[in-house]
């Protein structure tokens, strides 16, 4: 319950999810007085909401953690790949272990914060009433905060059941047997059709545009494959920070062009072996050269193509002549979303084609036909990175809303910070390596440099850090001259803020890895926060 008079603290955070969990336990071992608000019941972020049958991480767990020896020591994954109640079991045992919950509100949905030029401070205050004064302000609010549905008319009238993915009811639904609409084939689209495809009477999915689905390897995790993990973890880690994604592995130094067909093949095929892999451990240049991608296309497609039986479903799912570039768009990890579609009970629905013209009472009508659902799925994706920030009133010191001042796009000095917004910091939002990042990775990564700022502030007798609006230009066009080299733009993707209509289109990730990342920070911190104004 958020507090009945003004909370005053040291530093405010945003989110109960690997970010602000991680600034929480740093920054109060650190003598700061800190707490979070969290919108959510529980804490785990994306975790605690994300509870649509089948949700699962596509990253190995067991790098998916916090990295404290304290706590992967005694925590063991059941799975390789682990789902939603295993995750929201972890989530459970870090609290446990480091009693967060005694430090975060609960239900606390932040509405809006102001500036106070005079005391530096920022004046947080919550839809439940509660509010806060606090130096910094420290936003955690995660990529994927702010569910977005489509525009499409009748929706209202649904007289059967109907969720986004992102907000599903903690009891569940009930497929058993029931006719069942999925709009979208994202991650989640995919695997709630992997779940649905088991149960429903009837399943018909509606793809605007094919998914790259990889394989995920998933196991389950015995006793003894724990031992040799836990082994290898301390080792795992070191290796994150030095890699473009915050994986244990990285990029392969070489072009997919310079190998002969037959290493490439080989090199492709021991990838295909493991999940995210093909995506961030392949060919360095399979992001940037059109013709390198399509050897990493090709060999998707083929794989793809081989398991649909319908040549006709399979020229959808896996076009022979690549809709976008192979992986910029978000590829997700999949184990039977292929094959179902062999399965009598299950349909796909391509939208280009027949496009959605109404929602019905009954179901829902494209151009062509009348469909009957007892449920409809929007697996429909979120306004992703900047959604989360642009939700809340932000003003700032000109009164101006962050909103508006990103209305033409997003500028944000090395994704952190922002001009005319003193003591904001953000991180694992835009412009900063986050979408490209596995997320606990950069949770800590990213965490750790603004953990280190608000140090460096109350080392020196500093009470206030603003960007400059230059360094604010400067960052944003490095962010596009990456982009420019690379084929990111060739997508119509979250990443490129292109499936919110209206969005400006950029590239809200930072493109140029991690180890860039790190070492413009670095020069950053070493010529005095340079880009910053300190006072
Ligand atoms: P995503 O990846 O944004 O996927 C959303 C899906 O919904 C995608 O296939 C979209 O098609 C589709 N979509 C969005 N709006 C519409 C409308 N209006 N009509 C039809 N189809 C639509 O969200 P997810 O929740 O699956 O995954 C989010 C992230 O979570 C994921 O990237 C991982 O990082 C984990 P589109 O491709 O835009 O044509």
């Amino acid at each position: 319950v958020a507090p009945a008079v003004t909370e005053v603290l040291d530093v405010l955070v945003v989110g109960a999810g690997f970010a602000g969990l991680y600034q929480l336990e740093n920054l109060r071992s650190r003598g700061y007085s800190v707490k979070v608000v969290e919108a959510g019941e529980g804490l785990g972020g994306i975790w605690h909401w994300n509870r649509y049958p089948g949700a699962r991480v596509d990253s190995e767990g067991p790098i998916y953690q916090f990295t404290r020896p304290d706590l992967w020591d005694e925590f063991a994954f059941a799975e390789l790949y682990p789902g939603g109640d295993e995750l929201r079991r972890y989530f459970k045992y870090v609290d446990a272990k480091l009693d967060m919950s005694k430090d975060i509100y609960y239900n606390t949905r932040v509405a809006s914060a102001e500036f106070d030029e005079t005391a530096n401070t920022w004046t947080v205050t919550a839809e439940n009433g509660g509010t806060f004064v606090c130096k910094y302000f420290v936003l955690c609010t995660g990529f994927a905060a702010k569910p977005i549905f489509p525009k499409l008319a009748g929706m209202d009238s649904f007289a059967g059941i109907s969720h986004h993915t992102g907000l599903w009811p903690e009891g569940g639904i009930d497929f058993a047997g029931k006719r069942i609409a999925i709009i979208g084939t994202g991650a989640s689209g995919v695997q709630v059709a992997q779940e649905a495809s088991k149960e429903a009477a009837q399943l018909t999915i509606f793809q605007r545009t094919p998914v790259q689905a990889l394989p995920m390897r998933q196991r389950q995790l015995t006793d003894e494959d724990n031992a040799k993990i836990k082994s290898d973890l301390a080792d795992r880690f070191s290796r994150r920070s030095a890699s473009f994604s915050g994986f244990d592995f990285d990029f392969i130094p070489k072009s997919a062009l310079q190998v002969s067909d037959e290493e490439r093949t080989t090199t492709y095929e021991r990838l295909w072996e493991y999940g995210f892999e093909f995506w961030l451990g392949t060919y360095q240049d399979v992001f940037v050269d059109d013709e390198a991608n399509d050897t990493a296309y090709e060999f998707w497609r083929d794989r793809t193509r081989a398991r649909i039986k319908d040549p006709v479903i399979a020229e959808k799912l896996a076009p022979m002549k690549k809709a976008y570039p192979f992986g910029v768009k978000r590829p997700s990890l999949e184990q039977t979303y292929y094959d179902i579609f062999n399965q009598d009970n299950v349909r796909l629905v391509d939208l280009h084609e027949d496009p959605i013209e109404t929602i019905t009472p009954t179901g829902l009508k494209t151009t062509s036909e009348e469909h009957e659902f007892d449920i409809i799925v929007y697996a429909t994706g979120f306004d992703a990175v900047t959604g989360g920030l642009t939700a809340i009133d932000i003003r700032g010191t000109d009164g101006a809303l962050l909103r508006d001042k990103w209305s033409n796009g997003v500028r944000a000095n090395l994704g952190v910070a922002t001009a005319g917004f003193p003591n904001l910091l953000f991180l694992y939002g835009p412009l900063s390596p986050s979408g490209f990042c596995n997320g606990p990775s950069c949770a800590e990564i990213q965490g750790d440099l603004i953990v280190d700022t608000i140090d460096y502030m109350r080392d020196n007798g500093l009470n206030r850090i603003e960007s400059e609006a230059d360094a604010d230009a400067a960052w944003s066009d490095h962010v596009a001259e990456l982009t420019a080299e690379a084929l990111y733009d060739k997508a119509d993707s979250w990443y490129m803020g292109a499936n919110v209509p209206g969005k400006p289109r950029q590239l809200l990730n930072y493109p140029g890895g991690l180890p860039l990342y790190l070492a413009k920070w670095d020069e950053t911190v070493c010529a005095g926060y340079k880009g910053f104004t300190l006072s």
